[in-house]
């Protein structure tokens, strides 16, 4: 009996250690992600919807190697299918010159932002979408660079310049996993900032410095509550509403004067109908 206990015992130890361990991102929760329906244009000028996003800045990024770093202000939400919307302002005191072989070898090494989603949050796979300050986009996966941005959700890219660095925004998309409200997605971003040809600066904001790697990423919830660009509350606004409501009452007026006339003629037919009979 005693060596039946020990096998068991032994048996059950084994089993516990071969369960896999879960596969699942063991950062922070960065928020619940807003919806919107309202139309948003991937241009790099910021659409007035974005306010109601989800917003990270640079108290978030980690990894700061200089004293007078690239800062960035982020806003992020999606439309509650399969498709994000990231909007990023960024100031850079030192931007980078574009230089095409940099870019097509080494596009980190250009003043630029990218974005990172573990669309399945199972830390297996991370996908990687880069806007730099030329407003060239780069794709990449844990292996390698991608030309066909759309085939891998990199939907569309937008670009300014600024007076103080640029605006990036993407428009990405969950394109192999599904999504919904109440799920999770693995979120990062690196901040990349170059001074005089050298990186200086990599701010990632995951809150265990991720670094890229994908079971570090932090995560956002995929929210349900829908935002929408609220009614302008503005003086000429409530002048022109205050003018249609005088309108209206005007108009009102005119019907019960014209009530009341037909009102009296019909009386005044009904006296003399009575005084035929
Ligand atoms: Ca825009
Ligand atoms: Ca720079």
């Amino acid at each position: 009996m005693k060596k039946l206990t020990l096998i068991l015992a032994i048996l059950t130890v084994l089993t516990v250690l071969a369960l896999p361990a879960a596969a699942v991102e063991a950062g922070k929760n960065l928020g619940e992600l807003p919806q919107t329906t309202e139309k948003i244009t991937i241009d790099g000028k910021k659409d007035t919807i974005y306010d109601q996003g989800l917003k990270f800045d640079t108290t978030l990024m980690k990894d700061a190697a200089q004293t007078n770093p690239a800062t960035s202000k982020v806003y992020v939400l999606w439309d509650g299918k399969k498709t994000f919307y990231v909007f990023a302002e960024i100031t850079d005191k030192t931007m980078s010159e574009w230089v095409e072989s940099t870019y097509k070898a080494s596009p980190w090494t250009l003043d630029s932002l990218e974005v990172f989603f573990d669309f399945a949050n199972d830390a297996k796979k991370r996908d990687q979408y880069r806007i730099d300050n030329a407003g060239k986009p780069t794709y990449y996966d844990s292996k390698t660079y991608y030309e066909d941005l759309n085939k891998y959700g990199f939907d569309a890219w937008g670009f300014q310049k600024t007076s103080n660095g640029y605006n990036v925004e993407f428009q990405i998309s969950s394109y192999a996993t599904a999504i919904k409200a109440g799920g999770r997605v693995g979120f990062d971003m690196l901040l990349n900032d170059m001074v005089d040809g050298t990186r200086k600066g990599s701010y990632f904001a995951s809150s265990l410095e991720s670094k890229g790697t994908v079971a570090k990423f932090d995560y956002i919830t995929l929210g349900s509550k829908v935002v929408t660009v609220p009614v302008a509350t503005t003086k000429a606004a409530a002048t022109t509403a205050a003018k249609a409501t005088t309108a209206a009452a005007a108009k009102t007026a005119d019907v019960s004067v014209i009530v009341a006339a037909v009102a009296a003629a019909a009386l005044a037919g009904v006296v003399v109908c009575r005084k035929k009979h």
